[in-house]
């Protein structure tokens, strides 16, 4: 087992529960100096002082979202703004992304769990990484780029689109490890495959995430790129990629716990879970100075497991991820909100915030189409008219979502109604 930070990695249960009692009290405190926080906690009737350890976890509020978005941009902050070196965001429910910061030790700690995630998988020094994230506000080319680079490989910042020259790169430079969304790389794989450069490759291994993926769809991948997939987790709100990742055991996912304190939590009732009982995925940011998050609701929903790992490792791991508790879309790698969609339309007068959202896939390209209505005061059935405004709305979106969508208009009161809670998406995806 070649290990990038032993000692933690193959720390004893009890010592682990320690380090992360003691970081959590430190957590907390600061967390106490967010005005936000503060008020949630007096409103729970905690202080500081009640939290002693890990076991007292239970007692802290929940952080959501939407608390996110209520202090856009930095009302979540924890340090001040001389000390924040990043700004990262992703997809906020409304038309307001969720801002994340981070000190300069926050992105070393994010590096080090990227380093310790591609070392578990036999990546280090001497290899060439193809990083075929997209670099921006996501987190993941920026993630996976800090994390090449502290191994010593050759980190290649591909970013993503561009197959053809993605699969030239990876011919004339060597690449020996490819990070990129799954779907991407079975977009890349069959690329690949069409070009006949398949023997051409020397791709050993591949970290894929950012969105959900299933067995099969690993051994299609790993037919078409002749490497072994493996799995990576990680949200911008804790940190980025690298929260957790796979070991070669392929025994779930290894959470860098010595920073990230998971829970799993019921759905319904929001109380912890014993291990190996499905809920949702909640964590505790142990060190992060520029934003304190406590028991931060992903809304994903996977199991945890603590016993031991066939890799020697001791930390806990996360079963793949099953589905969502809200209703956070991923398409093409991008997480989308449906409301994100309604509060563009809302900006539109020509439309009714009526609108329906398919998902499908083809090929191995995610589609989506937002079939909207017109209201009755702008209706009209001229071509001219309606293509106008679907080039319109599309435009919107894209600047807004940053995804294309084909945009349908369809008739004032066409698009079902329903009395209870309303169905606006259909997903023909299967994952
Ligand atoms: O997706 C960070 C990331 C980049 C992870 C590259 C892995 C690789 P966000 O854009 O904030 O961050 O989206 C986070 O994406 O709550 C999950 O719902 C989903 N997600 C991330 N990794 C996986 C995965 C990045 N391995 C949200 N499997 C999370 C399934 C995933 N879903």
């Amino acid at each position: 087992m070649t290990c990038w930070n032993r000692e933690i990695e193959t720390m004893p249960r009890e010592e682990m529960t320690k380090l992360q009692s003691a970081r959590l009290r430190e957590a907390v405190a600061r967390a106490y100096s967010v005005p936000i926080y503060r008020a949630k906690m007096e409103k729970a009737g905690i202080k500081p002082g009640d939290i002693r350890g890990v076991e007292d976890l239970h007692l802290l509020p929940f952080t959501e979202k939407t608390d996110l978005r209520d202090a856009y941009p930095f009302g979540m902050f924890a340090a001040p703004m001389e000390d924040v070196v990043r700004i990262h965001a992703s997809s906020g429910t409304t038309g307001k992304q969720t801002v994340v910061g981070y000190t300069q030790k926050d992105v070393d700690i994010w590096t080090e769990c990227m380093a310790r995630s591609m070392t578990q998988l036999g990546v280090g020094k001497g290899d060439i990484i193809q990083v075929a994230y997209g670099y921006g506000l996501f987190t993941g080319g920026l993630g996976g780029h800090y994390g090449g680079e502290r191994i010593g490989a050759a980190t290649i910042p591909a970013s993503v689109g561009n197959t053809k020259r993605q699969l030239q790169i990876m011919v004339d430079f060597g690449s020996t490890a490819l990070l990129c969304t799954p779907s991407y790389a079975m977009q890349l794989g069959d690329a690949a495959r069409e070009a006949g450069i398949k023997d051409s490759l020397k791709l050993k291994v591949g970290l894929f995430g950012a969105e959900p993926w299933t067995d099969a769809m690993r051994v299609e991948i790993e037919k078409r790129l002749g490497l072994d997939a493996y799995d990576i987790y990680g949200l911008s709100e804790i940190s980025g990629p690298g929260v957790s990742c796979e070991c070669t055991a392929r025994m779930g996912l290894h959470v860098q716990e010595d920073h990230f304190y998971p829970e799993i939590v019921d759905p319904d009732t929001k109380k912890p879970v014993p291990d190996g009982v499905p809920g949702e995925l909640v964590f505790t940011c142990l060190t992060k100075d520029a934003m304190a998050l406590m028991r931060y609701n992903t809304r994903d929903i996977c199991t945890l497991s603590r016993d031991a790992c066939a890799c020697g490792r001791t930390t806990a791991r996360m079963g793949k991820l099953t589905g969502r508790t809200d209703d956070m879309l991923i398409i093409r790698g991008i997480n989308v909100f449906p409301s994100q969609v309604e509060s563009v339309l809302l900006g539109i007068a020509e439309v009714a915030p009526h609108y329906f959202i398919v998902v499908d896939r083809a090929g191995n390209l995610d589609t989506m189409e937002i079939q909207v209505e017109m209201t009755e005061e702008f209706f009209s059935d001229e071509v001219r008219v309606i293509e106008a405004l679907e080039r319109r709305i599309a435009r919107e979106i894209q600047s807004t979502l940053s995804i294309s969508a084909k945009i349908r208009m369809v008739g004032p009161g066409s698009l079902p109604r329903s009395e209870g809670k309303s169905k606006r998406v259909q997903d023909n995806r299967s994952f």
